[in-house]
């Protein structure tokens, strides 16, 4: 390896391989043969090409900020660590689009856009540590999800390296290009199974100058799926953000913040909203919240209070991990189905276990529920089962955003039907038939698979 990234980009001392051994949550873990760093597609081709010929495992690794142990190694994997990776071209103004390298933060992307008055549509908490290339490999979704969609429609595309060596490249930016199947879109989401993402072309947004935020305090899940509608209705293109959590998470939020809750009465869930204009939305939000949700209502319309209202919300996946081992699932449900999927979990939690701490939060504009168990010593193989077949009855999804990994393997099925699930094996050993790429990960074991 040495002869490929030099010497000083081959992690082999188990002390320095520590930051390689767990998940940011510490649920996942694995001890890895060492890990490398290569500084383009080429080396990571002939770092691929090796560990090939001697069978071994390599996973991709770049922020270490996923949530379901896909970027975690097995025992004896090769860690691909794509920090060297960060190359940053300059924003092309006429298409608005640049190229950056898979180890490049959201943070750094996002201040290279904004230098250019332009910015990148995804956003999410963990934006100091997130890499894009883990961000394209997840499809990570974040809050501004439901007003310019999910990473996928911000990638024009992607350079990758397949487990053979051979090299893709799609960074033309071409909007329209349909000359045969569409490779970049494939390695969306797949999660470092198919191939390295090393270089990615994306497309930026303008967004509006002008921006309010509020808090909402609501009475019940219901009202807040209806606020949601209202809002759609009132404000379109306006609305940037519709975010939630419940009672828990607020008191969770508060403790973490060493802060006080900003509305002066309790409720049973919160929902905090983004509006952006091009001229102040102040008048926006006012004319599209009445009623009693106008009264219990925190509004933030300078900086230093919008991103104070926002920590509440950004501060929860913390505060939950901070709480000890947790059971985390990533759902999404259609609007309709919300409430009565929150009240089911609910109950089917209680069925499980009395005690047990329900805390749920996400981003209700796109459906997304984060779904957190607390304080329970659970049969997690028993939760699986029954929150996936909860999700199925509710026409939702076992992943919304973030990706299947290690952990949710075993449950893709109900989500994905069984020829689904065969079509993505298919695929799985055409682009990667020595299985090098993120082994025992994203596809479910064959039992679990129902063949
Ligand atoms: C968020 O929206 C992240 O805060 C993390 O996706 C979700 O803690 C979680 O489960
Ligand atoms: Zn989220």
């Amino acid at each position: 390896m040495a002869s490929i990234v030099g010497d000083a980009n081959v992690v082999a001392n188990r002390d320095q391989l520590a930051v390689y051994e767990y998940d940011w949550t510490r649920r996942w873990h694995g001890r890895p043969l060492l890990a490398v760093r290569p500084s383009s597609a080429e080396e990571v081709a002939r770092v691929f090409c090796a560990c090939r010929e001697a069978s071994v495992g390599i996973v991709m690794h770049g922020g270490n900020t996923g949530l379901v142990g896909g970027a975690t190694p097995f025992d004896g994997e090769v860690v691909l660590d794509t920090v060297r990776l960060a190359g940053i071209g300059d924003v092309d103004r006429s298409s608005r689009q640049f190229t950056v390298g898979a180890g490049v933060t959201l943070e750094r992307a996002q201040e290279h856009a904004r230098a250019a008055g332009l910015d990148v549509a995804v956003d999410l908490a963990a934006r100091s540590r997130a890499t894009i290339g883990g961000m394209v490999a997840t499809d990570a979704g974040g809050a501004l999800a439901m007003r310019y969609g999910t990473m996928r429609s911000s990638v024009a595309g992607v350079e990758a390296v397949l487990s053979d060596g051979r090299v893709l490249t799609r960074l033309s930016g071409l909007l329209k290009d349909n000359a045969g199947y569409d490779l970049p879109a494939l390695l969306i989401g797949s999660e470092g199974t198919l191939a390295a993402i090393t270089r990615v072309r994306l497309m930026l947004v303008k967004r509006p100058a002008h921006r309010v935020v509020a808090l909402i305090g609501l009475e019940s899940f219901a009202d807040a799926v209806d606020l949601v509608a209202d809002l759609r209705d009132r404000l379109g293109v306006t609305l940037e953000a519709v975010e939630f959590f419940d009672r828990i998470g607020m008191e969770l939020a508060c403790a973490r913040l060493r802060k006080r809750d900003p509305l002066p009465a309790q409720h049973v869930v919160y929902v905090l909203l983004q509006i952006a204009d091009e001229e102040d939305p102040v008048g926006l939000l006012a004319g599209a919240v009445d009623g009693p949700a106008s009264e219990a209502m925190a509004v933030a319309e300078d900086r230093e209070r919008q991103r104070a209202l926002w920590s509440y919300r950004e501060t929860l996946n913390e505060a939950v991990t901070a709480r000890g081992v947790v059971l985390k699932y990533d759902v999404s449900v259609p609007q309709a189905s919300i409430a009565q999927f929150v009240a089911a979990v609910d109950v089917q939690i209680r069925a499980f276990d009395e005690r047990a701490t329900l805390v749920i939060y996400g981003h209700l504009g796109d459906g997304n529920l984060h779904v957190n168990l607390l304080d329970v010593e659970l049969d997690e193989r028993q939760v699986d089962d029954a929150l996936s077949k909860l999700v199925a009855d509710h026409g939702g999804s076992i992943s919304a955003e973030h990706g299947i990994g290690r952990a949710k393997r075993a449950i893709l099925h109900p989500t994905r039907s069984s020829a689904e699930i065969e079509a993505m094996r298919a695929i799985k050993r055409a682009l990667d038939p020595s299985e090098t790429l993120g082994r025992e990960r994203v596809l479910p074991p064959i039992e679990a698979s129902g063949r």
